[in-house]
């Protein structure tokens, strides 16, 4: 057996017996090539996703709030970090994952690209967009990756709190005023078909779940996950009081979940092209965010360089 193939062997050896693939590793080219696709695009959606909530810190309508939502935005940041350091342990440079997506290389989650216009929207984004992240995560901690399936575990845990954090907003004001409860209705009538796209195309046209399924990097497919979404989010609307924006929507008894309408596949295919709403702001903004950050990223190297230096000094004249 040639050495090449001793290696697969032993990667395919350890995909079968549930032992994670670790950085040293060997493994195959598209399988590498694989995950840092789908780990960068994860980091970039964390990062841009902490903008349509951003945009709600200084308005806050209490200081309890303002609290909660300034540490969900933070934390964002913090996966946007574990993800972007998984992606190096696979040998990929930080700063070109980074360019790819400031020059639209790469792609980053579809529902970032929709504005976040009321308060209730912010309650909306914890409740389905952190929910339907929630439910696609909680598989990813069984991916083979070491890293990745590591850094999920702890991304989970806050997940859970940023889902906690949206359905109490949105329960408050559904079963406060009127104009409350509508905030929210109109919320969620706007941001119910974008999550459900989260979970990407139908099995039939996704290109990568075939080949992510049989290494373990998914392990379920988009429409299963889509589905355990959807039941669970069923009965915590009607708890709400609030109607699922799906005239189709119903339970089926004998198949025991609930069926759901067409999904408007253009505006996702739209969408992850460059052309929603709020595409063109949010990577304006990320572009932003670097240019006016390149001085602390030089202030961080300098000091950095200059205390290795005198490191180097100090055991040199020892
Ligand atoms: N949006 O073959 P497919 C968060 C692309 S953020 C845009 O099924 P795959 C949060 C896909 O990339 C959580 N593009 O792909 C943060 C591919 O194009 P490329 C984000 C999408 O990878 C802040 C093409 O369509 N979560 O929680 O097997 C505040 C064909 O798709 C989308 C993750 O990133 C989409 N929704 O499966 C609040 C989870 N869906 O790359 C909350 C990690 C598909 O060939 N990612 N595309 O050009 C995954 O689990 C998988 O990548 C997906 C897609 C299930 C999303």
């Amino acid at each position: 057996m040639s050495k090449e193939k001793a290696f697969e062997q032993e990667f395919e050896n350890k995909i079968e017996n549930e032992i994670k693939i670790e950085p040293r590793d060997w493994m195959p080219e598209k399988y590498r090539e694989n995950l840092i696709r789908q780990i960068s695009q994860h980091a970039h959606s964390e990062v841009v996703g902490m903008l349509p909530e951003a945009n709600w810190i200084t308005r806050a309508p209490s200081l309890r709030r303002k609290v909660a939502l300034l540490a969900k935005v933070q934390d964002e940041a913090g996966h946007g970090l574990y993800l972007y350091s998984a992606t190096e342990t696979l040998g990929a440079r930080r700063e070109d994952t980074v360019d790819d997506l400031h020059e639209g290389r790469a792609k980053y989650s579809n529902i970032f690209n929709y504005p976040s216009v009321t308060w209730a929207d912010i309650g909306v984004i914890g409740w389905l967009v952190d929910g339907a992240a929630i439910q696609n995560q909680v598989m990813l901690t069984r991916t083979s990756y070491g890293p990745y399936s590591r850094a999920m575990v702890r991304i989970c845990k806050e997940e859970s709190f940023h889902q906690r954090q949206g359905y109490e907003i949105v329960l408050h004001m559904a079963k406060g005023t009127p104009e409350q409860k509508e905030m929210a209705q109109d919320a969620l009538n706007r941001w119910w078909w974008p999550s459900l796209m989260m979970f990407g195309p139908s099995d039939k046209d996704s290109k990568h779940s075939q080949q992510s399924l049989a290494w373990k990097i998914k392990r379920q497919g988009n429409d299963e996950l889509r589905q355990e979404f959807i039941d669970k989010t069923v009965p915590q609307a009607k708890y709400a009081g609030l109607t699922i924006p799906d005239p189709d929507l119903k339970w089926n008894e004998e198949k025991g979940v609930h069926d759901f309408g067409e999904i408007d596949w253009s505006e996702f295919m739209n969408v992850i092209k460059g052309n929603g709403p709020m595409n063109r702001s949010r990577i304006k903004a990320r572009k932003a965010a670097k240019e006016n950050g390149a001085w602390v990223r030089e202030a961080a190297t300098a000091y950095h360089e200059k205390k290795m230096k005198r490191a180097q000094q100090k055991q040199s004249a020892a």
